[in-house]
C-alpha cells in the first residue's frame, strides 16, 4: 500500500465533526494511565454511506459482542481500555441487559401513592458482579468510550487514537476486532441528496479501502502488540489468508474465525505456530464465553512482546 494512496483517501474524505475532541479525551486517557499497560479494542462493523447526505448505506453483520465481551475481561486484567466501537453497537456492560432482558429484571411495587421499582431478587446476584465492576471501571476512569459510525470515521480515528497511542510503546496492545468494511464509495462519486428510484436502478462502484495495517505496524505505533481478527466464511480459507496478512503486514498474531462458530472457537496465528481455542457444549451452557480465553491468551502474548523489546 503506497503512502500516496493513503494520502489519497485522508483527503478525499473529511474527518468527523467529533475527531479534535476525541483526540484531546485519548490523549489525556493515555498520559493518565502511563506507565500501564493499554489496550486500544475496536468494535462493530462500519457502514459505507451511499449518499452524503445519507438516507442509505451498506453495513455488515457485526454486533459487537467479541468486542464488547473482550473488553471487560481486559478490565479485570488491569488493562486501561480504550473502547473505539460502532455507535448502538454493543456496549460492555450493558452488553448484559439489552433490550427486554432489562425491563423483565424489575418489578414494580405499588403502595397506595408511593411508587418503587425493584431489581426481582431473583436477579440480584447476576446484576450485582456487573454493576460493581462497571462502578469501578468509571470511577478509577479505566475506559474510554470512543465511537465511529462510517468507514471513514473509523479510519480517522484509528489514526487519531494511534498517535495518542505512540508514547506508551510496547505496553500498548491494539486488538482489532472491528469488522470492516473493505469496500466503500468514493466521496466525489456520492450524489448529495437521496438517490430517486424514478431515475431507475443506480449502478454503484465501490472500490477497495485501503488497508491501514502497513501504515500501522511500521509508523504509527511501531513499538506496540498489534492482534488482528480475521473472519472467513470457508474454513478452508482460514490459516492460509491469516498468515498472508502476517507475512504482509508484519505484526504478530491473526486471531481467525469462521461466522457460523465464531461464538466457540477462534485459531490463533502467529508466523511459526497456530493453536486452538475452542468451548465445549458443557462450558458454552454455563455461561462461559470464548473471549475470556481469547483475552488471557493475548495477554500473556503482550507480556512476552515487551519481554522482547525490554531485552534489546
Ligand atoms: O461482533 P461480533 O461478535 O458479532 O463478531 C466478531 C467478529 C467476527 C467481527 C470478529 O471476531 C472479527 O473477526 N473481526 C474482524 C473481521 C474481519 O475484518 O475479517
Amino acid at each position: 500500500m503506497s503512502t500516496a494512496e493513503w494520502e489519497h483517501f485522508y483527503a478525499s474524505h473529511a474527518p468527523p465533526a467529533e475527531l479534535p475532541e476525541h483526540r484531546q479525551q485519548i490523549t489525556d486517557f493515555c498520559k493518565h494511565h502511563q506507565p500501564n499497560k493499554i489496550v486500544l479494542l475496536t468494535s462493530g462493523g462500519t457502514t459505507v454511506p451511499l449518499e452524503h447526505n445519507t438516507v442509505r448505506f451498506v453495513d455488515n453483520f457485526s454486533a459487537g459482542t467479541r468486542g464488547a465481551a473482550s473488553a471487560e475481561y481486559f478490565l479485570d486484567n488491569g488493562y486501561a481500555v480504550i473502547f473505539m466501537y460502532r455507535q448502538k453497537s454493543l456496549e460492555p456492560f450493558s452488553r448484559h441487559f439489552g433490550g427486554q432482558k432489562f425491563l423483565d429484571m424489575l418489578e414494580i411495587q405499588e403502595k397506595g401513592s408511593d411508587v418503587a421499582i425493584n431489581v426481582k431478587s431473583n436477579y440480584i446476584n447476576t446484576i450485582k458482579p456487573i454493576l460493581s465492576k462497571y462502578k469501578s471501571a468509571h470511577r478509577e476512569n479505566k475506559i474510554l468510550y470512543v465511537s465511529f459510525t462510517t468507514v471513514s470515521d473509523y479510519l480517522w480515528l484509528l489514526r487519531v487514537a494511534c498517535e495518542c497511542l505512540t508514547s506508551s510503546g510496547a505496553n500498548c496492545l491494539l486488538y482489532l476486532a472491528a469488522a470492516v468494511s473493505d469496500f466503500y464509495v468514493p466521496s466525489n462519486e456520492m450524489p448529495t441528496h437521496k438517490m430517486q428510484s424514478g431515475e431507475g436502478a443506480p449502478v454503484i462502484q465501490l472500490q477497495l479501502v485501503p488497508k491501514m495495517l502497513t501504515p500501522l505496524v511500521n509508523n504509527w505505533v511501531p513499538r506496540a502488540y498489534v492482534v488482528s481478527f480475521k473472519l472467513e466464511t470457508d474454513e478452508n480459507l482460514l490459516i492460509s489468508k491469516s498468515r498472508h496478512a502476517l507475512n504482509k503486514y508484519k505484526h504478530k498474531l491473526v486471531i481467525a474465525n469462521v461466522l457460523q462458530t465464531r461464538r466457540h472457537q477462534v485459531t490463533f496465528v502467529t508466523p511459526e505456530t497456530s493453536f486452538v481455542i475452542n468451548l465445549n457444549t458443557e462450558e458454552m451452557d454455563s455461561g462461559i464465553e470464548i473471549e475470556e480465553s481469547i483475552v488471557k491468551n493475548v495477554i500473556s502474548c503482550h507480556k512476552e512482546h515487551i519481554k522482547q523489546l525490554d531485552s534489546h
